[in-house]
């Protein structure tokens, strides 16, 4: 009678074990689902990155390559008075200078010369003395910085010149006579 208990027993307690069991796999339905292994991709298989080389090319800027570049200044006159445009003008030392010198006028034959300061009167006598064929200039006169060509009305030229050391220049035509009121100051910062 009593190992029929134990028995018994022993059944039972495979029964609760089953039912515990069974119970357990149906209380954990997603189990699988959170521990599924992660959809990696294994590094052999991974795309290769481009190499980061440097650009070979360095695109252009805007920026001038120094600060004394060159530089492009226009005058005129005012119309047949025997004046220049302009009463002033500037630019660096050491730049290159283009003055572009368009003589509007109807009448009048001019020229455009850059000099020493204080020397624009002595450089217009000693240009009548040189004449006409000289473009109303002293030839190879260290006083001229540039100077265009003689220009006849409604002609244009250029004078073409590095700017001197820092100071007041002065810029003149040396036709005959026009230099007491054809004139202006050049400075060079
Ligand atoms: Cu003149």
């Amino acid at each position: 009678m009593r190992k029929s208990l134990v028995i018994l027993f022993a059944i039972l307690s495979a029964v609760m074990l089953l039912a515990i069991a069974c119970g357990s796999d149906e209380a954990d339905p997603n189990a699988t689902a959170t521990t599924a292994p992660p959809n990696t991709v294994p590094a052999v298989d991974r795309p290769t990155e481009p190499p980061t080389t440097a650009p070979t090319d360095v695109p252009p800027t805007n920026t001038p390559a120094s600060a004394s570049g060159p530089v492009t200044i226009d005058i005129d006159v005012n119309g047949d008075a025997l004046q220049f445009s302009l009463a002033s003008m500037s630019a660096s030392a050491g730049q290159d200078v283009v003055v572009n010198f368009n003589n509007s006028s109807s009448v009048n034959s001019h020229n455009w010369a850059l000099v020493e300061a204080g020397t624009k009167d002595a450089v217009a006598a000693d240009g009548t003395a040189a004449g006409p064929d000289n473009n109303w200039l002293p030839v190879n006169d260290s006083r001229i910085i540039g100077a265009t060509i003689l220009l006849g009305p409604g002609e244009s030229g250029q004078a073409t010149f590095t700017a001197p050391p820092a100071g007041t220049y002065q810029f003149v035509c040396t036709f005959p006579g026009h230099a007491i009121t054809m004139f202006g100051e050049f400075i060079v910062n």
